[in-house]
């Protein structure tokens, strides 16, 4: 690995304030030659100046080598969308597990959901065209469609997983259809096996059975929706870490928002943001070290604190201490 890399720290609203600078903490801890430089986003950012992305904090996440990011409130569509798209991602890698020691409603759950992250309904193309009707454009394109195949089957094959395409092209025909089809024409040319699901039989099957699948190649909407389903049958949205990954650069988040009902209490898990920091070191060569901050953070949730929303009474700050200390 090269030695110095610079992180982008944006911390964003909410939660996010309190469970970044947890997973910067646990990252300091391991000793590595990694600087952090922090800029803003947000809900906030908008009433202080007027914008929720200043340029600054686009062109410090372009420079850095990774950012590490909290969460989006009332104006994601303006913060992450537009930060996805600055450090050049195109899949959204959303792993759901479960974990010894935390009750969860399906524990044979390990999926890993690879969403399309550049267009479906989030391109972002939203209108009014006559009083009270309002439409939004979903754009499927044949190449962003093969190229989060190509992510999805290559992912897969290096981790063990089945593969699974979520569409609804018996519906959306012509841009699930290409979406679908898309999805065949890589799977054909690489001899992959994969199932193919309608996206809402899908969201029931994941319910009964999730051990019958692994990774889960999804259009963007999907995708944000789907993961969240598995969160609830891993213990909660707490849990769950995400990479933005696609050409060099990368940004890692945890798929929880800015949960306002818990924001300024403390108590926010910073499980999913320390893990969204161990997938960053994967990223930047430092596969060793996010191995040992997967152990120390599994060893807490099995056998240490608890935030509420795992049933305990313990605030943020004593699970990030407790995963420094097993570090
Ligand atoms: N850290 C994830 C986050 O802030 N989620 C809020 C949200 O609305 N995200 C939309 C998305 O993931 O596309």
């Amino acid at each position: 690995m090269a030695d110095g890399h610079e992180i982008a720290v944006v911390p964003g609203d909410g939660i996010g304030g309190e469970v970044t600078p947890a997973a910067v903490r646990v990252l300091e801890a391991l000793d590595l030659p990694l600087s952090f430089v922090e800029a803003d986003a947000g809900d906030h950012v908008l009433e202080a100046e007027g914008t929720p992305l200043p340029e600054a904090t686009v062109e410090t996440v372009r420079g850095a080598d990774a950012t590490l990011f909290g969460a989006a409130g009332e104006t994601a569509a303006d913060v992450i969308l537009p930060l996805r798209e600055a450090v050049g991602s195109f899949a959204n890698v959303r792993p759901a597990r479960t974990y010894p020691g935390v009750d969860a409603v399906a524990p044979e759950t390990d999926l890993v959901f690879v969403r399309e992250n550049t267009e479906g309904v989030y391109a972002g193309i939203e209108d009014e065209i006559a009083d009270g009707v309002t439409t939004c454009t979903r754009v499927i394109t044949e190449a962003a469609s093969r190229r989060i195949a190509e992510f999805g089957f290559d992912y897969a094959a290096e981790h063990g997983y089945d593969v699974t395409v979520a569409h609804k092209s018996n519906v959306m025909r012509v841009t699930d259809g290409r979406f679908l089809e898309s999805v065949r024409a890589v799977a054909d040319e690489r001899g992959a096996d994969h199932e193919e699901a309608l996206m809402d039989a899908l969201a029931m099957h994941l319910v009964m059975r999730p051990e019958e699948y692994g990774v889960v190649i999804c259009p963007n909407l999907a995708g944000d929706v789907l993961s969240d389903l598995a969160a609830g049958l891993v213990g909660g949205l707490g849990l769950l870490p995400s990479a933005n990954v696609g050409r060099e650069n990368g940004l890692f988040e945890p798929v929880h928002g800015s949960a306002p009902d818990i924001a300024g209490e403390g108590v926010a898990n910073p499980t999913a943001a320390v893990l969204s920091a161990a997938l960053m070191l994967d990223h930047l060569g430092h596969g060793d070290d996010a191995d040992r901050v997967r152990a120390a953070t599994e060893a807490v949730l099995d056998d240490g604190p608890r935030t509420p929303d795992l049933g305990g009474s313990a605030t943020t700050e004593d699970v990030t201490a407790a995963i420094v200390e097993e570090l």
